[in-house]
């Protein structure tokens, strides 16, 4: 059996309860055959050469975790700069947040060479190489350019956006060249795997094989979707657990005689926060017999905050919560209650069970992973109602949600009031076709579909 190799930005150690997303996912996959996982440490060296970093290995059960330390200049480069000031923004369709500086390409490309360096004297002939997001598309070129010819797959966790979007960025083509370095490229959605089919025909002269198999520049690579899932009994056993059990006692006690409405993400500009609380708002105005009783409860936990477009938009977030709460809080009642803090894993289950609706509304979502784990989290005789912008990547296996376009906000205050109306055999009944559709393709689903078709795809 090929052992498994992941290579994300950021590595955690999969025994530990609280890594989450990623972590969790790939955690069975990796103990099973003794993996590797390798990326960056974390660890940022104040004065240290660019394109250099120490290489450090420590065991995680049968896991080893290997790490590369980035000094200060490619952490501002290639970590805050290239990925999260180039590819994050247009790769969100907001070339408006985009910033194009002369460095960061640079450091973009040192960075992968460095990575592909270090692994490279990790790696076994028989591996298989699982790449993962946006921060590596050029890994395997610079793997194979040192000669490496396992096995390697690309998944990207955010969308791939149209042509004319993508082409915004100077260097377009040299990272879709790249992704046909690998052996299989997946994608979250059918929209996105549409939009590299597009662009590779139209700006490459892409030859399609059939099969979702692409020739261009010299090369073939195979394409796919693979909506990523959620472990839904591990979520099912953290709701059962007893933090998760302490937070829903907690809080169902205040919110038995309100309606509680519940946002939970990182604070990203991706993730539609003022659009949210522009319609909670246009809700309270429309509908005022919601005064006094629905209550908004947005957990936006700290996230890229030494980036001036998130210190912004956290801004943006505490005045439009101010100025909500100003003018319709009573002594007795505040609409919104807004936390900037991360909340514990095991106790976010809680609270996701006692929320009457899960508001989950980004502008633009590779695939969203709160929506799945709010469903997971519900019971089943008395399940809350699901909200989902129809951009999230989510919104084309979740159909029985309720389906959004967040930039409108008086069609978010009807779809919240229609939600907080909605009886209880219609709730119980899509509930039950969201809990089989988020069962039917979980995290394992999605990571056995995506190895077997590595495993299976043709060389080129
Ligand atoms: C990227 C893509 C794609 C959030 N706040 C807290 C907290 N979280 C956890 C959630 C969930 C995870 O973080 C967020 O996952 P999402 O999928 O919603 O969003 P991104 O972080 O943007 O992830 C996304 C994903 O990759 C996977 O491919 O779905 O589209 O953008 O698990 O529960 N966890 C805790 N406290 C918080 O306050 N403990």
């Amino acid at each position: 059996m090929s052992r498994l190799v992941v290579v994300s930005n950021r590595v955690a150690d999969p025994r530990k309860a609280a890594a989450g997303g990623l972590a969790v996912a790939l955690g069975d996959a990796l103990n099973t055959a003794g993996g590797l996982w390798f990326g960056w440490s974390g660890t940022v060296i104040e004065g240290g050469a660019p394109g250099e970093g120490e290489l450090h290995q420590q065991k995680a059960g049968t896991v080893t975790l290997a790490t590369v330390d980035l000094c200060a200049e490619d952490h501002a480069d290639y970590y805050l700069g290239y990925s999260n000031s180039v590819l994050w923004p247009v790769f969100h369709y907001r070339l408006d947040l985009a910033r194009f500086d002369a460095g960061y390409f640079g450091a973009y490309r040192r960075v992968n060479r460095l990575f592909a360096r270090q692994l490279l004297t990790l790696l076994r002939p028989d591996d298989i190489i699982w790449v993962h997001d946006y921060h590596l598309i050029p890994l395997a070129d610079e793997l194979r350019a040192l000669g490496a010819t396992q096995r390697i797959g690309f998944f990207l966790h955010v969308p791939l956006p149209p042509q004319q979007l993508l082409a915004a960025i100077p260097q377009h083509e040299w990272l879709m060249h790249a992704l046909f370095a690998y052996d299989l490229v997946g994608f979250q959605s059918e929209a996105d795997l549409e939009n590299f089919s597009r662009y590779v025909r139209a700006e490459a002269g892409a030859e399609d094989l059939g099969d979702n198999y692409y020739k261009a520049f010299g090369r073939t690579v195979q394409a796919g979707a693979f909506p990523i899932g959620i472990d839904v009994d591990e979520f099912a056993a953290l709701t059962h657990g007893k933090d998760a059990r302490e937070m829903y006692e907690r809080m169902k006690d205040e919110y038995s005689r309100r309606q509680l409405l519940l946002g939970v993400e990182r604070l990203d500009y991706s993730k539609g926060l003022p659009q949210r609380l522009r319609a909670f708002k246009a809700l309270l105005k429309k509908y005022p017999e919601n005064l006094r009783s629905a209550t908004l409860i947005q957990i936006a936990s700290p996230s890229r905050e030494a980036m001036d477009t998130y210190t912004d938009l956290l801004q943006e977030l505490e005045s439009l919560c101010g100025a909500i709460n100003g003018d319709f809080g009573e002594l007795d009642w505040m609409p919104v209650r807004y936390m900037h803090r991360n909340v514990a894993r095991k106790r976010l289950p809680g609270l996701y069970r006692v929320a009457r609706v899960a508001l989950v509304t980004p502008l633009r979502d590779g695939m969203n992973l709160v929506a799945k784990e709010f469903i997971a989290a519900q019971d089943p005789a008395d399940p809350g109602v699901l909200i989902l912008s129809r951009f999230a990547g989510a919104a084309e296996q979740l159909k029985d949600a309720l389906l959004v376009n967040p930039y409108d906000t008086d069609g978010m205050a009807d779809t919240i009031q229609r939600a907080l109306q909605m009886p209880l055999q219609e709730r119980q009944a899509r509930h039950q076709t969201l809990l089989k559709n988020i069962r039917e393709q979980d995290v394992h689903w999605w990571r056995m579909t995506f190895l077997k078709a590595l495993g299976a795809a043709a060389r080129g």
